[in-house]
């Protein structure tokens, strides 16, 4: 790891000095307002963090440290950590040494297997996640270091070492929930020599070799990675980071936000929903009849999983990169031609609701069909799988702000009283 940690020496250092100077010289300029309508709504469009891993403009979607989403399609999950954490992308001998790291951290302990077969088998895959990594808590090389009293400006490189070891450690983590959760046989141990994408493959039990499969979860892995900062699992996990609370603590807590159907969980939600779509119509449905299960759906104060985002305006480019996989592989499934069906029709419908500010899909809408295609049709788990892309950024953003010595995040409440005592001497 030396090379990577005499790169994030510098960069930090210099990100450190910029943002100092940034809050020297102009720490009085006023970046947001807030009105009360954003103080009961979630706090949405307020602009009161920093994120420097990813940006999401509502008329761009995902840019990751300046490269737009679909410019990265291509690319492995490992080199995306590293764009997350460096800000570049690696060169193959950066790469090769990257992965040599991450390969050598795949061994879990034994003891993470007894928690998850000690829980009931009913279990969501997401409580069994959350459960396992916080289970290795005690392993946190940033808890004992911090316990020996370190130096506040070596805190991001011990929450380097947390972030690279449970990177490694959760493909085969989430390769054992599925297999334990769903009865698939004896857990498979990881392969010292495959990479990120090929071990997940291995250790799930699914074909590693096959390319179209292959691609599918490395195209799975890259696009779910980050998000920038302010959604709801990113949120979460860089508050109880910054209470110097370690990373198996902050990420567990992320990964339960992400578990939310809100959140996350709108890929299982979703597929649950083309399903039953299908099953009700035997098959793909004519356009007039999905016209009618979207009503129905609405009727029943449900919301149409997989459209709309508290950020974007426009089609998410996430689901177009998945779109144009399905389009290329997939194009016979029923299960994909719904989803284009459900594409081509909803919008318009959630278009006619004034309320709803984004009727275009998010990512959720359609990655779960995919993995359908491919045969894992366990649906529960598919969020288990976003879970373990999204670490790359829970990780990436930990090892900044660590890095950058950012404090505790501690926004002010106000009571309501306090709020109608303003509107008061305000009108
Ligand atoms: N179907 C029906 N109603 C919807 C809707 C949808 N897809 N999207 C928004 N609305 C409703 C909201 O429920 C809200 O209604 P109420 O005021 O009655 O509560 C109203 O429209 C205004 O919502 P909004 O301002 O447009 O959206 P929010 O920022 O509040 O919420 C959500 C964004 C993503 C939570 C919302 O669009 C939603 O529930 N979508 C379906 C679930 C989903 O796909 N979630 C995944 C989002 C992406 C993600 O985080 N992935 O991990």
């Amino acid at each position: 790891m030396t090379g990577l940690i005499t790169k994030l020496t510098q960069k930090i250092d210099g990100w450190k000095q910029e943002v100092q100077q940034l809050v020297k010289t102009s720490g009085n300029i006023k970046v947001s307002d807030v009105t009360v309508s954003q103080l009961y709504g979630g706090m949405r469009g307020i602009k009161s963090l920093s994120c420097d891993t990813s940006v999401v403009p509502d008329d761009q979607g995902l840019i990751i440290r300046n490269y737009f989403l679909k410019d990265l399609t291509e690319y492995l999950p490992e080199e995306i950590f590293y764009l997350l954490l460096t800000g570049e992308l690696p060169t193959p001998t950066e790469l090769t040494e990257f992965q040599t790291e991450l390969k050598s951290r795949k061994n879990v302990p034994n003891y993470v297997w007894d928690v998850l077969k000690a829980m009931p088998s009913d279990s969501h895959p997401m409580a069994m996640l959350s459960a396992a990594l916080l289970s290795m808590q005690k392993e946190s090389v940033f808890a004992k270091n911090y316990e020996k009293g370190c130096k506040k400006d070596e805190y991001w490189k011990h929450t380097l070492d947390d972030s690279m070891n449970i990177v490694a450690k959760l493909p085969g983590i989430s390769a054992a929930i599925y297999r334990l959760r769903f009865n698939k046989g004896e857990l498979i141990q990881p392969d010292p020599d495959m990479d990120f994408t090929s071990d997940f493959l291995y250790m799930m039990g699914l074909d590693h070799k096959n390319t179209e499969i292959y691609n599918l979860f490395r195209l799975f892995l890259v696009c779910h990675c980050d998000h920038e900062g302010g959604n709801v699992s990113s949120l979460t996990s860089a508050t109880v980071n910054s209470a110097l609370s370690d990373l198996y603590y902050s990420m567990s807590a992320g990964f339960n936000g992400l578990a939310g159907p809100l959140h996350g969980r709108a890929n299982q939600e979703c597929i649950d929903w083309i399903i039953k779509l299908n099953q009700k119509y035997n098959g793909v449905p004519t356009k007039e009849d999905l016209i009618q299960f979207v009503t129905e759906t609405l009727k029943a104060g449900k919301v149409i999983p997989g459209y709309g985002h508290a950020i974007l305006r426009i089609v998410d480019p996430r689901f177009e990169a998945f779109m144009k996989y399905g389009n290329k592989y997939c194009a016979d499934e029923p299960i994909f031609q719904s989803v284009k069906l459900v594409f081509e029709t909803v919008p318009d419908i959630l278009k006619t609701i004034e309320k709803i500010k984004d009727p275009w899909p998010n990512i959720d809408a359609i990655s779960g069909a995919l993995l359908y295609h491919y045969g894992v049709r366990e649906f529960l788990y598919y969020t288990n799988i976003f879970a373990l892309s999204r670490a790359l950024g829970f990780a990436s953003q930990a090892v900044m702000n660590r890095g950058m010595m950012l404090p505790l995040i501690r926004p002010k409440s106000v009571t309501t009283e306090f709020v109608k005592n303003l509107v008061a001497n305000n009108s």
